[in-house]
């Protein structure tokens, strides 16, 4: 009895402290079979994560296979932020600039999620996404 108390007692105030930052990388493929965007039809993966609020969030999706496209999304399923194509993000598929970014402050603290998503219905290969948040300033 003792010790699941303990962990209990450690699980809850892991549960109330603030987010740390995160820095990742994650290589995934957009494939048939994965989650459907209802707007578009078009197929995508969800990175959930946490971050406090005033952290600056940001993502970053490139591939060389298909026209990517973010979306960040808060903890009640909106959608906060998106983007197509950033010109600072480098060449897509055929030359064309068509790699993603997005940076946003986080306005609460709290459950947050990266679409990692194709511009268009049926589009599919491999991509690199990056998922960064920064403390908040002090
Ligand atoms: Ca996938
Ligand atoms: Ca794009």
């Amino acid at each position: 009895m003792r010790t699941i108390s303990f962990f209990a007692l450690v699980f809850a105030l892991v549960g109330c402290s603030k987010p740390e930052p995160i820095n990742e990388t994650h290589t995934g493929s957009i494939a048939t079979g994965d989650s459907v965007l209802q707007t578009d039809n078009s197929l995508y993966d969800a990175y959930p994560f946490k971050a406090a609020e005033g952290m600056t969030i940001t993502a970053t999706m490139t591939s060389t296979e298909f026209d990517t496209y973010l979306h960040l999304i808060d903890s009640q399923g909106n959608q906060i932020a998106q983007n197509d194509d950033d010109a600072t993000m480098g060449a897509g598929p055929g030359g064309a600039q068509t790699n993603s970014k997005i940076v946003f402050t986080a306005p609460s603290t709290g459950d947050y999620q990266i679409y990692a998503n194709a511009f268009r219905a049926g589009e599919t290969g491999n991509y690199t996404l990056t998922i960064t948040t920064t403390a908040a300033a002090q």
